[in-house]
């Protein structure tokens, strides 16, 4: 008999095992099912001295661009990979406005399955497609948004022997509920308010099942109220109707129909919180922002929860005396075509290999 060990025998106890270990007793999978891990999790959780003061608050950023392929869709994608596994698939697909293909990919190249990607053409930043790509993803790109990649996700899992790995595969939503675990586990309870972006909304609902069971265990007292954040371009959640044509440059978040719309829905009334829009400029000077104040570099819907605090202070909602947690969902090195746009053009300055002109181009003289 062979099993895979998922660390060296050996290896510090202390060693981060990826979500499956670090948390299988609170994980709804099948028995016996083996890890298929890149070590997903643990990821920092960082205190904005810049949103803290801003606020009268005390404001955490759970940083999610450190997960293995650079967003938190390893959590989910970590628990569904084990289980295609597990249940005896050799291929799996998903449709994908990045991240989600880029993580897919990695953990199929993992497990030795045959990962198809379908993503909306033209529409998905250059780093999420390389990641697809080098991992061996077949990237088939669509002709439309999103949510008919979705469509025709779930149909080739209707008709052909292949793994739907989206996050309707309830599935997905064991492995992301373990960043809700490890808030409350390093906090020391759950916070008052928690922030995010939501697109397709199975995060959203993930975090939320996450809390809820934590409470019901008696690891927290509490349960945060949920708050998300939309482009305006796409704001389904918020105007509760779908957006047959989605458009923002946040283009993780160019969703105009969520699968988990009632998950989130429900996340949102049970915490008494809510959703909101932000403009594209206030999404984008939020990345910028935090970059340059707080040293976090998060892709443009990753700044959404970030911009939606700032907008909701300027409308005269109080998070003073709270503590609020952050989710900055993914790396901004995955879209740094549209982050040098910040500059219009890139700032060069070149100089003669001379320390004097250096200095001076420097401001130091
Ligand atoms: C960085 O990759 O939907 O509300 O196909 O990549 O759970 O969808 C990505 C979504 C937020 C929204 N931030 O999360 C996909 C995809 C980033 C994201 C979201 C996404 P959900």
């Amino acid at each position: 008999m062979s099993t895979t060990p998922t660390a060296p025998a050996g290896a510090a106890t202390h060693q981060w095992r990826g979500v499956i270990e670090e948390y299988r007793d609170h994980l709804d999978l099948p028995a016996g099912t083996v890890a298929v891990t890149l070590g997903e999790g643990g990821t920092p959780l960082v205190r904005s001295e810049w949103l803290s003061e801003t606020g009268q608050a005390e404001v955490w950023l759970k940083v999610e661009g450190q997960n293995p392929t650079g967003s938190f869709k390893d959590r989910g994608m970590t628990t569904a990979i084990s289980v295609a596994v597990h249940e005896g698939a050799a291929a799996c697909v998903c449709a994908s406005t990045g991240n989600t293909s880029a993580s897919m990919a990695a953990y199929a190249a993992k497990a030795g399955l045959t990962p198809i990607v379908l993503v909306p053409s033209g529409k998905i930043a250059a780093g999420k497609m390389a990641q697809a790509l080098v991992h061996g993803a077949q990237v088939i790109q669509v002709r439309g948004n999103f949510d008919d990649c979705l469509r025709m996700s779930r149909g080739l899992a209707d008709h052909y022997p292949v793994a739907l790995v989206n996050s309707v595969n309830p599935v997905r939503l064991e492995g992301q509920k373990t960043a809700s675990f490890e808030i409350v586990d390093r906090l020391g309870d759950a916070p008052d308010v928690h922030l995010l972006p939501v697109g397709n909304a199975g995060n959203i609902s993930a975090y939320w099942l996450g809390y809820k069971q934590y409470a019901e265990r008696g690891r927290a007292t509490r349960k945060p109220v949920m708050r998300a954040f939309q482009a305006e371009g796409a704001a389904p959640l918020v105007t509760g109707r779908v957006f047959p044509d989605p458009e923002t440059k946040a283009t993780a978040i160019r969703i105009g129909n969520p699968a988990s719309w009632r998950l989130a829905d429900a996340a949102a009334a049970e915490s008494g919180g809510g959703f909101a829009a932000l403009p594209d400029e206030r999404i984008l000077a939020a990345q910028a922002e935090l970059a340059r104040r707080d040293g976090v570099f998060v892709e443009p819907a990753s700044a959404a929860g970030v911009a939606g605090f700032l907008q909701d202070l300027e409308q005269g909602i109080s998070y003073a005396g709270r503590q609020v947690v952050v989710t900055v969902t993914g790396h901004g090195l995955k879209d740094t075509a549209t982050a040098l746009e910040w500059f219009g053009e890139v700032p060069q300055v070149v100089v003669d290999a001379d320390i004097e002109a250096a200095a001076k181009a420097a401001g130091l003289v």
